[in-house]
């Protein structure tokens, strides 16, 4: 399946959710605020098998609750089935052109989130440049500029021609292994 027709099907997926959801709840009108865990449980096995990742409902909780915070945050004009769906793609599906990535770790010498990236990386044996905050001001200078805070880790991703900045300790080694693991082994 091609990039652009897996995250169609995402969308399609996320919309007949949506509307199985407010079906279910019509005597509310949709209004669920426990939606993530009936999401979770109807989204399991067809995301499962769109994605070919090892889903536990508790980590599609998590996912569905984080692409939600991350939408009204950084994109609350842009459809949230198309968002969602490229937020999942961007975590779990295999990337085909990883290896050309330039990877930088903005991390900290005393965060216990970072040390837990950088034993991640570690075991897959990657190559990740070091970037401590508060070894180097330049590198904590560059992640406010980006981000608008400090808060390490933070993964900078250099495709070549675009780059991402990606937060969250769980979520870069989520990325981390998904990309790379399964290239290592
Ligand atoms: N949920 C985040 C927590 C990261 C976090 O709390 N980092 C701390 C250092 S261990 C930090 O940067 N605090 C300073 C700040 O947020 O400006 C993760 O798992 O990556």
């Amino acid at each position: 399946m091609t990039k652009e027709s897996l995250r169609q099907t995402l969308i399609d997926l996320f919309t007949a959710t949506a509307e199985a959801h407010h079906e279910a709840y019509a005597a509310t009108d949709g209004n669920d605020p426990e939606w993530p865990l009936w999401y979770a449980e109807h989204l399991h096995a067809p995301l499962t098998e769109a994605l070919d990742a090892g889903f536990t409902r508790s980590l599609l909780v998590y996912c569905l609750m984080n692409a939600d915070l991350e939408q009204q945050a950084r994109s609350p004009d842009t459809a949230w089935q198309a968002f969602y769906a490229d937020h999942f793609i961007e975590h779990f599906a295999a990337s085909d052109a990883p290896a050309v990535d330039k990877l930088a770790l903005y991390t900290s010498a005393y965060c216990p989130f970072s040390r837990m990236v950088e034993r991640s990386i570690e075991q897959l044996g990657i190559d990740v440049e070091r970037r401590d905050i508060n070894a180097d001001s330049a590198h904590r200078d560059a992640l406010v500029d980006a981000r608008g805070r400090a808060t390490v880790p933070v993964l900078h991703i250099d495709t070549g021609d675009g780059q991402r900045w990606m937060p969250e300790s769980r979520d870069i080694i989520r990325y981390l292994e998904h990309t790379y693991g399964k290239r290592a082994a």
